[in-house]
């Protein structure tokens, strides 16, 4: 209930913010920045893993994801007319994805930012672009025909049918920082990685691991042929004004 409130509060008076975190290939081009949503009120920082699952659960969270997406548009178009043109990949959950408000929103922040679609990337859970509801995968598939990537998230963690994979309209695969951090020790899970990407490859999709943060686990994914990679070993999110300085410094 208090996380509820504050949310609410963060809406209304501005708390609401989102952080950036660069995903890089191994010769160094940024593949994409992806946008996590922070939410302060009353000078304190509200952790991600406490109010998203409350706004989930209040279906606060079909606001909030119309408001980040909005947010990463705005970014993408701001980077664009920096001379940096970057992907920005935001995060869509399942009560966002089935509002009938979706749509609507989508195409209303692709043409309120002016931005190229290519350059916009939705991120879905494994677990939602697997359901195979009409609403899910009608959304799924109109979205796509805007021009804006999907990536499936957190890859590895839910149930997979290979049969779905094949119909989806995705462009990326996310493979979850679970398979990351257990390597280079862990065979299994390496043959798993890198099978999962030449998988990935062959369907024409980009593969990213998450949460890397060893030089080890770098070498292993660089191995196992991921194309790209996002974790603390690179960048950490940063504000917009920090992202936009690191890019600069890199070019
Ligand atoms: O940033 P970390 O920074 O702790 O993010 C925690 C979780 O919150 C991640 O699983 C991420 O997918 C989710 N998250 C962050 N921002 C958003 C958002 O804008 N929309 C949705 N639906 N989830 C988000
Ligand atoms: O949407 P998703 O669940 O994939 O959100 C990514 C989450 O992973 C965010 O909470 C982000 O802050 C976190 N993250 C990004 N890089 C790393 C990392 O190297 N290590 C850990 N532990 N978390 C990371
Ligand atoms: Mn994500
Ligand atoms: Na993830």
């Amino acid at each position: 209930l208090a996380v509820e409130s504050d949310l609410h509060l963060a809406l209304e008076t501005g708390g609401l913010s989102l952080d950036f975190q660069p995903v890089l290939t191994f010769d160094g081009r940024i593949e994409a920045v992806e946008g996590l949503m922070r939410c302060r009120v009353h000078d304190r920082l509200l952790a991600p893993g406490r109010f998203i699952p409350v706004a989930e659960k209040t279906g606060l969270i079909v606001r909030l994801g119309e408001w980040s997406l909005l947010q990463g548009t705005r970014f993408a178009a701001r980077l664009c007319h920096a001379g940096l043109p970057t992907k920005v990949a935001i995060n869509v959950s399942r009560a966002q994805l089935t509002s009938p408000t979706f749509l609507p929103a989508l195409h209303g922040a692709l043409i309120c930012a002016n931005v190229d679609p290519a350059l916009i990337e939705l991120e879905l859970t494994e677990s939602l672009v697997m359901d195979e509801s009409e609403i899910v995968q009608q959304n799924l598939r109109r979205a796509r025909e805007t021009g804006v990537g999907l990536a499936i998230d957190d890859f590895g963690t839910g149930y997979s049918s290979l049969s779905c994979l094949k119909d989806l309209p995705a462009t990326k695969l996310k493979l979850d920082r679970s398979f990351v951090q257990v390597l280079p020790d862990d065979r299994r899970a390496y043959a798993v990685v890198r099978a999962m990407s030449r998988l990935a490859r062959e369907l024409g999709m980009v593969m990213v691991a998450e949460g890397v943060e060893t030089p080890e686990q770098l070498a292993a994914l660089h191995d196992a042929e991921v194309d790209a990679i996002q974790g603390f070993i690179w960048a950490r999110p940063m504000n917009e004004e920090a992202l936009l300085g690191w890019l600069e410094q890199r070019n």
